[in-house]
Parts: structure tokens; sequence; C-alpha cells
């Protein structure tokens, strides 16, 4: 087979099915392929349906039944949580989509099914969800021979949101046999051991914009999930609109787009708790001072002039007292430990024309550029004074490198070039390169955020370390409740399983080869699920799983 593969005519049919069997194997499945004729290139039962890719992975022949009484049994101390008990309902509901009420298989009593139990065994009862809690799990499909012993698939995790996340490629293992009209495992005995690439695997989701309605925000959360996404980065607020209620300044909400589009303090509990139930953290961000003009429709005091709406008057401590108030109130709401304090796109020339911000630069011999420094210091040190963690836009690190406190993570955006040169000076790093991840831009095509790679550039293991991990934006201007979703789908699922599986088995030519058809087999996935999921490229996608 090697030798076939080293033919040196590329575009010869022959070679690029044997590279496709050579990749296959690669992949991590046990069994032999044969694929030498077009035909047998075709047969998808030599592609493992799963999205985001395993970090390993056997798996054999058989066909297994999966009972629709399936029942949940769990174990160990963290095995009994509402955590996982709700996900297996929200999962089985999932598997057992269609009703095999009237199923030919019943009409001779209760037939047997080859796995009838599921088992989840989770070692811990902490519940705390934050950077770096603990993901992986193990998940084992075995066929029992002998059906006097009930089948059983087993999910066993350190913590209950490895627990989840086994679920989910248990899901993904399950398709419904229409002939038998049963819920099947193809390709069992499955032996998954799996664990993320990255610790921050986040979705931006821009509210200011557009408001998006509380159903439509936990709809994404929801679909986050199916690809193993952890982070919602919640973008609340911007320069067009400030929805979200902050009870220690009432009139901060004046500057929603209308007094029905906004989310009160109960609103933003129930999405973290929606979140967290699904393993997935919420990061809030105030941009400050650049994106923040709608702050002062409630108090037109943050204003410097009422011709110089933004930045945010920096001369002003009562600029500081609210900044403040917000982070207090939000600290009760977010327990996630990163905050976002943005600083992007800081146009500080109105600074200079307002007299009185004028007059305090100058008693201060204080540049604009410092001024800038000045404020997102001062807010970092509010941050952190309230236990948190400060996240900015790259801008902040572009303009006054290692002057920023040294917990910031750096959040790129501009091009690629700042997480390379970030945590060479011992920042951490979270990748989101316009160019390639920012979904928004409707012309970037999926391999495009595919092939992105967060450690481009970073050589030294101890760096590559301080990427935490990347994000997808998607930012508010062209998007609301209707289109949002198939605005974010497939394409994130591209970034989600760049930022999950191992390096090597999604990079170079297994890329295009592999991951084409498993993408659009999640994409149907995602539709059969009720996510408005876009087509991956404009052409008719197969999607059988078998
Ligand atoms: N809003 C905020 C935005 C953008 C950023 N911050 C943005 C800039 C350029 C493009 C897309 C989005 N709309 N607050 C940049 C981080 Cl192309």
């Amino acid at each position: 087979m090697a030798a076939e593969f080293t033919r040196t005519n590329p575009k010869s049919l022959i070679t690029t099915i044997y590279a496709f069997s050579v990749i296959l194997c690669a992949l991590g499945g046990s069994r032999t392929l044969r694929l030498n004729s077009e035909s047998e290139l075709d047969d998808s039962d030599s592609l493992v349906y799963l999205w985001p890719l395993p970090s390993e992975f056997t798996f054999g022949n058989d066909t297994l039944s999966i009972d629709p009484d399936l029942s949940l049994a769990v174990a160990g101390s963290g095995g009994s949580s509402a955590i996982v008990r709700d996900a297996f309902e929200r999962y089985r509901s999932i598997i057992f989509k269609h009703s095999t009420r009237f199923s030919k298989l019943k009409l001779w009593g209760k037939p047997v099914y080859d796995v009838s139990k599921l088992r989840i065994i989770v070692h811990s009862d902490n519940e705390e969800l934050q950077l770096g809690t603990d993901e992986s799990y193990s998940l084992f499909v075995v066929k029992n021979d002998d059906h006097s012993i009930i089948g059983v698939a087993t999910i066993e995790a350190n913590s209950v949101y490895g627990a989840l996340r086994g679920l989910e490629t248990f899901s993904q293992l399950c398709a419904f046999d229409y002939e038998t009209k049963t819920v099947k495992v193809y390709k069992a005995p499955w032996h998954i051991q799996d664990k993320p690439r990255f610790e921050y695997r986040g979705l931006l989701l821009d509210t200011s914009r557009h408001y998006e309605p509380i159903d439509v925000i936990k709809q994404i959360i929801e679909s986050m999930s199916y690809a193993k996404l952890n982070v919602l980065h919640w973008h609340i607020i911007d320069e067009e609109s400030f929805p979200l209620e902050v009870p220690t300044y009432p009139n901060l909400w004046k500057g929603a787009y209308t007094k029905w589009e906004r989310y009160t303090v109960e609103d933003a509990y129930e999405i973290v708790n929606f979140a967290k139930m699904r393993g997935i953290n919420v990061m809030a961000e105030i941009d400050i001072p650049g994106h923040a003009e709608s702050w002062g429709a409630g108090y037109p005091d943050l204003w410097p002039s009422p011709t110089c709406r933004e930045p945010l008057d920096v001369s002003n401590n009562f600029t500081f007292d609210v900044v403040s108030g917000i982070l207090t109130d939000m600290r009760k709401i977010f327990p996630f430990g990163l905050f976002h304090l943005g600083g992007d796109e800081v146009n500080t020339d109105c600074w200079n024309s307002t007299p009185h911000v004028k007059q305090w630069l100058q008693d201060r011999n204080m540049t604009t550029k410092e001024a800038y420094q000045y404020f997102v210091l001062r807010a970092q040190e509010i941050a952190i004074s309230k236990n948190w963690t400060p996240v900015n836009w790259e801008e902040t690190f572009n303009a006054f490198a290692s002057n920023l406190n040294p917990q910031t993570v750096v959040h790129n955006w501009l091009g690629a070039g700042v997480c390379p040169k970030a945590v060479a000076k011992g920042y951490r790093c979270i990748f989101s390169n316009q160019g390639v991840w920012y979904l928004d831009h409707l012309d970037i095509p999926w391999d495009g955020v595919y092939n992105a790679e967060p450690l481009e550039g970073i050589k030294d293991a101890s760096e590559q370390q301080l990427v935490l991990g990347g994000e997808v934006c998607i930012w508010g201007e062209r998007v609301d409740a209707s289109n949002v979703q198939q605005t974010i789908w497939p394409r994130a699922a591209a970034a989600a399983e760049r930022l999950w599986s191992n390096r090597e088995a999604t990079s170079g030519v297994n890329t295009t080869l592999t991951a084409l058809p498993r993408l659009q087999y999640f994409r149907c996935l995602l539709t059969r699920r009720g996510v408005p999921a876009a087509p991956v490229a404009n052409f008719y996608a197969r999607s059988a799983p078998v």
C-alpha cells in the first residue's frame, strides 16, 4: 500500500483511493480497509461519523441494537448529579426521536436488545465549572453475546462535565435503522478515550447590534454542546445598545433599543445556569472604553461631551464608579473566572478636543495613548479586585505590551500575529483571527475555518501551553434571531474540531478527504436536532451514516 501511495501521478484515481485508505487507517480505526475501486470508496462504512473526532478510539465490525427503554445506571460520587440525569433525559429524546411503538419486532413480545443499560461512572461530585475543568471521558460500547446478561454501554469520567461529553459522543454513535425501526450502533465494539486539546473553546455572541431573545441564546448554547464547545463569550453591550439590567445603576438599560429588548438579572442567571447544565461557561464582556456609547443614554456624564460620546470619559471618576458597579452586579451572575474588558478600536481623538478632558491630560502630562493605557489598567485592577482574570482584545497588548497586568489573557482578532508575541512575553492568549474565525464574514469557507491553527508560529512547548484555545465570533451587525444559527453552523463546528481533536489527525492531507463527509454528516445531525445549520458547501450533501 505504501508503494502505491508514492505513485508519481498525483491525479491518478488509484493514487487518490490508496491515499484515502491510508488516511482512514491513520484516523485510528482497527479495521483493515480494502479500497480499490470507486464503488468501495463510496462505501461510507469505512468512515467514523463523529464530530469532533475523539483523541483515541478503536472500533470493530458488529452492529448492536439499542433498547428504546434504555435505562441509566449511575455510579461514583458524581453519578447521581442532576447534571448527569438531566443530560441523560435530553440525549434519550435525541437518540429515540423516532417512535418504535408500531415496530414489527414488538408484535412478538419484547425483543431482546444488545444494549439496554447505559452506565455512567463519575468519580467526583465537584460541580464547579471553570477553565481547565476535566472534560475527559472514556466510552465503551461492547456487544454482550450472552443475552442472559443485560447489554451495557459505559461512560466513565472524572467530572460530570466529562460525562456530558461522553453522552454527546454516545448519541453520535446511535443511528436509527429504518428497516428494523431500531436504534443501532454500527462498527462496535467501540473503545473511546477522549479529552480536549484546548481548555478554552469559545463562541462570541453579540447581543448589542441586534437583540437576541433568551430562547435563541439557549438554542445556541444547546447547539454548542453538540460540538463540545465550552465557553459562550457574551458580548452583551456595545455602542449601539445596552440591553442588560444593572441594579446598581438602573438607568443603564435605558440604552436598550426598546424596553422589550432587554435582559433582566433573572434572564442572565437563567442563561448561565442553562449553560452550566451543558458544561458551558459564560464569559461576560463590557467593551471599554471604546465600544460603550450606549452607556450614556442613561448616564450622559459618562460621555466626555454631547459631541464626544466615545471613548468614555477617562477624566471623570464617575466612569470608574459605574465600571465598578457593573462588575459588582455581574460578579453575582457570572461565576466564570474570566471576564472580558474589551479595549479594542479605541479612537481617542475627541478626548483631545474636549476641553475638560484635554485639561485633565495636560495636568497629568499624559498623551491620549497613555490615558488609554491608564483606563485599561484601572479597569483591570477593578476586575482583579473582584477576583476575575481580565481578558482584553489584542490592541491593548499591541499598544502597551508588557505594561498589561501579568494575569491578562490577550484576545487575538487582527490577523494571526499576536499570540506568538503575547505568549513569548508570558501572557496567555485566545486565538480568534478575523480572517478565518469571524463567522459573520460569509466568504470564509468551512475549510478556511477548519485549517486555522491556534499554535501556528509557536514552537516552544511552554509557550504553546499559554494558548488557552480559541473562539469563533458571530458579530451582530447582520444577524438576528432569523439567521444567527445558520450563520454560526456548520462553520463553528469546523473550529470546534480544531480546538478539541488531535492536531495530527486533523491536519494536512487528512483534512479534505476525511473531514468533509464527517462535517456533512454532523451538519445533518444538527438539522435533525432542530438546529437550522446551513449546507456545508453549495452542492448536495450525502449524509447517510451507513
Ligand atoms: N465590535 C467590537 C465589532 C468588532 C470588534 N469589536 C469587529 C471589528 C471588525 C470586524 C468585525 C467585528 N463589530 N466591539 C473587533 C474586536 Cl471585520
